[in-house]
């Protein structure tokens, strides 16, 4: 297996690849390219490699970055769409028969209250004249990011059915935790935890404000439901999928890669108790539902195997550590959003000050 990319700082990345060697005896090669712009050298990467798998995180991977300004919703549908679409000529003028793995999202079907399960991709629907059909789930997106895997995944009904190109896109909900199994092995492969507004996903922000004593940022009144699973899932999905890939010739495989769905106000309810840190309701930067449910099925990765990890205090603090050990890096700050969905969000928004952010007076942050 080989392991290629971009936006790894490179002697990190050689620090990585090398913990890998030590630990597991594995090599992974490892070639810097830009899969949206370096046409040519990817069709040669996969005529040389030959892939039976090839697993697509090539995106820009934040919806609060790709509402900044328009400089970052052009660079994400530039990027996440170029990207897709050059994978895909690329395993054609390749000629291989490679199975293409993409990390796609649950919100490309946005989040109002659907009034039902979503299910994994397809619906039955009635058309106008009474004519049944089976189709993609509607598309939905609430921000530019999500947008971009609405866009894609467009790209990979078009390429099956024209090109019989093999594909599963993976809907994955918001990811928690920072170690897997394999990361633990050594501290040179632990992954990056974001807790800023631009990058940080919800839970792992509300437990890095709890660990610092920072008051719980919910946006909002906190009443949006969203699906989540934790970072050793993710890895175990992308395990299944390879293992599990759809026939030449059939429909894109669709896999809901979620664990459970929780309220973000439940889930600052947990991490306040856990810490002792207060939940503090700000006005909501983003364009959203106040208040929505959720209800999604992921009935094929559990009949795959998935057992999947869902929302544990034991595991809330094995994150809470790497917190606690890593604390001086943190800018108080970054921990305020700065990504505005719109111009009245922004208004909205005009009294947080980043300034106010006081960390506990034992932290020493790093200069
Ligand atoms: N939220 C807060 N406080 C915060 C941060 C977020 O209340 O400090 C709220 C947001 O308003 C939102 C919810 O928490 O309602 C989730 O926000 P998020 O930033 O954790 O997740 P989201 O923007 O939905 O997107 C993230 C990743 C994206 C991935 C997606 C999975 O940026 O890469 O695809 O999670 S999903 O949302 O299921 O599509």
């Amino acid at each position: 297996m080989a392991f290629y990319g971009l936006g790894i700082h490179e002697p990190r990345r050689q620090s990585r690849v090398q913990a890998w060697k030590e630990v597991s005896g594995k090599e992974i090669p490892f070639i810097n390219l830009d899969v949206a712009k370096d046409y040519d050298l990817l069709v040669q990467l996969i005529k040389d490699e030959q892939p039976d798998s090839i697993v697509h995180f090539a995106e820009q991977r934040a919806a609060p970055y790709s509402q900044k300004d328009s400089k970052t919703k052009r660079y994400t549908v530039d990027n996440n769409v170029g990207g897709s679409n050059n994978l895909c000529c690329a395993v054609i003028d390749a000629d291989v028969d490679a199975h293409i793995v993409h990390l796609g999202t649950m919100g490309v079907y946005g989040y109002g209250t659907s009034g039902g399960e979503i299910p994994e991709g397809y619906i039955d629907v009635v058309l106008p004249g009474g004519r049944e059909s089976n189709i993609l789930h509607p598309a939905y997106p609430g921000s530019v990011y999500h947008a971009t895997k609405c866009l894609d995944a467009i790209l990979w009904q078009f390429y099956q059915k024209n090109d019989n190109l093999r594909v599963t896109d993976l809907h994955q909900g918001i990811v928690w935790g920072t170690n897997t199994p394999q990361t633990v092995l050594d501290e040179r492969l632990i992954n990056r935890f974001d807790y800023d507004g631009d990058y940080g996903t919800v839970l792992n922000r509300f437990l890095m404000q709890g660990a610092m004593d920072v008051p719980l940022t919910v946006y909002g009144t906190g009443g949006q439901t969203r699906a989540f699973i934790h970072v050793t899932d993710t890895a175990r999905c992308i395990e299944l999928a390879i293992n599990n890939p759809p026939a030449k010739g059939e429909r894109v495989e669709i896999l809901n890669q979620v664990a459970e769905t929780r309220r973000v106000r439940d889930i600052a309810e947990m991490v306040a108790e856990m810490t002792g840190v207060e939940a503090n309701f700000i006005p909501n930067p983003r364009q959203e539902a106040a208040e929505n449910e959720l209800d999604v099925a992921n009935r094929k990765f559990r009949s795959l195997g998935l057992d999947p990890i869902t929302l544990d205090k034991g595991l809330f603090e094995e994150v809470t550590e790497i917190v606690q050990k890593y604390k001086s890096r943190c800018d108080p700050k970054k921990i305020l959003p700065a990504s505005f969905w719109n111009k009245k969000r922004a208004e909205e928004c005009a009294s947080l000050d980043p300034n106010s952010i006081k960390l506990k007076e034992d932290v020493k942050v790093e200069k």
